[in-house]
């Protein structure tokens, strides 16, 4: 999506595109991007059934840190076992795949995404005789939405494309099939010139955005978005324990989407976007109209516990280069 590259990230000497991958894990080894190569056959590629994760490591005084690492190796766990997928790889694994991973490139924050997928053993929707194959890439990445959405607060749109409910795709597992409902929401607001598409549910419910869960402060009380469909978003689960830190009350809750026109302030979470302050939904000024004091904070004091600056919350980090 709009993710950039931040020129100050070194390139690996082998890194073939744009993206500026250098070494990725595939197939239990470190291999330069351009020998990365799978076959047109993929049985993902035809049919979505790969499952992945989206992490972060940042810079700290410590040297790179991978933001929740446990959390989110577990959830590729369980998002495989959701589909019904056999992973090859356990939690222990696939830790120790992102940080040599990381390491190998010499990354001082990334963004760090594992894959698991069926591969091109077979065609045909049945994936019995398929192996499930584990990769792992670092990349360079900057401000998901831009700096500007962060600084000015993001243009939110509600999507004409509705959250699939739990009973069409299981919306709990981070696989890849899910996602083109994410691609048709957040096409559909970029294309009418929104920063993010907001989604709801088949009965007008606030689930989630394409890639983002949400919060939205009323009279001094946090609610975070609170729905069965939505990802367990692990960025979601640290800020409701740094709002409760704070001393901000926080109630968890179902929302339509005038309950947002009307909210002080809103603001979505996620690995990627981080904490992102929305200064308008569906042309409806939020608050001032301008990113929220407190979604403001609640970014300032995000980024300050993700960097290891916060001693109550370090235990989230995991060192490169401490095991
Ligand atoms: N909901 C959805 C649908 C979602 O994809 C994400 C993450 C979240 C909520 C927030 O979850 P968490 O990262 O655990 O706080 N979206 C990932 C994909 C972004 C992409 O463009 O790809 C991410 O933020 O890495």
């Amino acid at each position: 999506m709009s993710a950039s590259s931040s020129p100050s990230a070194k390139a690996a000497p082998s890194s073939t595109s744009a993206l500026n991958a250098g070494y990725i894990w595939f197939e239990g080894e470190l291999v330069p991007e351009a020998e990365a190569k799978i076959s047109v056959l993929t049985h993902a590629l035809h049919y979505g059934t790969s499952v992945f994760e989206g992490i972060r490591a940042y810079e700290t005084a410590k040297g790179a840190a991978v933001f929740r690492l446990n959390e989110h190796s577990q959830r590729l766990i369980d998002s495989a076992k959701i589909i019904g997928m056999p992973s090859p790889v356990s939690v222990e694994e696939i830790n120790h795949a992102i940080l040599e991973t990381i390491r190998k490139n010499e990354r001082k924050s990334c963004y760090i995404r594992p894959l698991l997928w069926y591969g091109a053993e077979s065609l045909g929707v049945s994936p019995a005789k398929n192996k499930v194959h584990f990769m792992v890439v670092t990349l360079p990445w900057g401000i998901y939405l831009g700096e500007e959405a962060v600084r000015q607060g993001a243009k939110l749109m509600t999507s004409s494309w509705r959250r699939s409910s739990g009973d069409i795709m299981p919306t709990k597992s981070k696989a890849g099939g899910n996602y083109v409902n994410s691609v048709l929401a957040n096409s559909e607001a970029r294309d009418n010139g929104f920063d993010e598409a907001l989604l709801l549910d088949k009965e007008g419910f606030v689930a989630e955005g394409s890639g983002e869960n949400i919060f939205f402060m009323r009279d001094g009380v946090l609610h975070p978005i609170s729905h069965s469909i939505n990802l367990r978003g692990i960025t979601r689960d640290s800020v409701i324990k740094i709002a409760q830190w704070l001393g901000t009350p926080v109630e968890a809750s179902m929302a339509t989407r005038d309950e947002l026109y009307t909210a002080n302030e809103v603001f979505m979470v996620g690995t990627a976007a981080e904490v992102t302050p929305i200064a308008s939904l569906d042309r409806r000024p939020i608050g001032t109209g301008r990113a929220g004091e407190y979604s403001l904070k609640m970014r300032e004091t995000y980024l300050k516990v993700v960097k290891g600056e916060v001693p109550e919350f370090e235990h989230w980090l995991s060192y490169v280069n401490s095991d």
